[in-house]
């Protein structure tokens, strides 16, 4: 049988109803009393690392859930991580950089119903997330609605239906169907050498959401607080505004200042492209780094990793042209 470790750290999946609606109430122990038949496959471990709502999962967080499941590569087959979906796909991208090249499968999961509730879909998730847990291909993936995905391609598009994630410009790993779990081999980007913990990161990073005519002193003042990097969330395939509010010098004072700007697109599919239109291309010019076709997800945890890593932004750009983990296309 294989060696199965289950990290709990809380979501509506261990969920109860309390005073103030639904709280992370079953720890690790209840959990797993609650999952029957399931763990007769596997030789299962469960040792519940967190209780949170995982709106309250932090960085702090992500190093004690990267910590675990890199000790536990050599004792266990697989590591399953069942987490709040809500920010599942934060903590499945970073998870992919900090322990990047983990040699066994690491595969989130949650519930859109908590495990007690006669209509959970956590059951099903579970049941995923072990098979793939005990699949044998490396990697951090997210396990939900009988499907498998890269964890840095991963994207919660529903906040309420049992199909909550979306596998965002990378196809699926695996399906769970009549024939069992099968997995698409082509789509488990391959190891390229030993896995390290590298949990350093830098928190100072921000996410811009363009809209239409936003104040561009929104970068003095990021600047002002400190800030090193910031994530540009621009329009269509890459633009931003520069007649009357100018974002253009800004993105050049936040350059000079040492600031890691990345830019990527707020259309959810395919990838952005800044050298298309004049409005992207005075962006490039001012040495803004292209995020191409990662999930937002995805580019603000790399640029934290990344700022985590390095001081220096040459080595910053190196890392973004990059693909780690096959969170984007090259
Ligand atoms: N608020 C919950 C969480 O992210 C949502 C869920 O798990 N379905 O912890």
């Amino acid at each position: 049988m294989k060696r199965i470790l289950l990290l709990t750290t809380g979501g509506t999946i261990a969920s109860r109803p309390t005073g103030e609606g639904l709280a992370p109430g079953l720890d690790g122990a209840a959990l797993s009393r609650c999952l029957g038949a399931l763990t007769d496959s596997y030789d299962l471990t469960v040792q519940d690392i967190l209780h949170l709502d995982s709106s309250n999962i932090q960085p702090e967080e992500w190093r004690l859930i990267a910590r675990h499941v890199f000790d536990a590569r050599e004792e266990f087959d697989g590591v399953v991580v069942s987490h709040g979906t809500d920010t599942m796909a934060y903590t499945a991208s970073m998870l992919s950089y900090m322990v990047r090249n983990i040699p066994i499968p690491v595969v989130l999961t949650g519930a859109q119903l908590p495990i007690e509730h006669p209509l959970t879909d956590g059951l099903d998730n579970l049941r995923t997330a072990f098979a793939m847990a005990a699949s044998g291909r490396p990697g951090v993936f997210l396990a939900f609605d009988r499907r498998v995905m890269l964890g840095c391609r991963a994207v919660k598009t529903h906040t309420t239906a049992f199909g909550a994630f979306d596998s965002v410009n990378w196809p699926l790993v695996g399906r769970v169907d009549g024939a069992g779990l099968s997995i698409r081999r082509d789509a488990v980007p391959p190891l390229d050498g030993p896995c390290r913990l590298r949990d350093k990161l830098c928190e100072a990073v921000f996410l811009i959401k363009l809209t239409p005519g936003l104040d561009p002193e929104i970068f003095d003042m990021l600047l002002r607080m400190h800030y090193r990097g910031v994530v540009i969330e621009a329009f269509g395939a890459g633009g931003l505004h520069f007649i009357r509010r100018n974002l253009i010098e800004k993105l050049h004072a936040a350059a000079q200042a040492g600031m890691a700007v990345v830019v990527c697109s707020q259309c959810l599919y395919e990838s952005s492209n800044f050298a298309l239109y004049q409005a992207g291309q005075k962006a490039l010019a001012q040495g803004v780094i292209q995020g191409y076709d990662m999930t937002t997800e995805a580019a603000v945890t790399k640029l934290m990793w990344a700022l985590g890593q390095t001081d220096r932004l040459d080595e910053v750009r190196e890392i973004f042209s990059q693909s780690l983990c096959g969170e984007r296309s090259v």
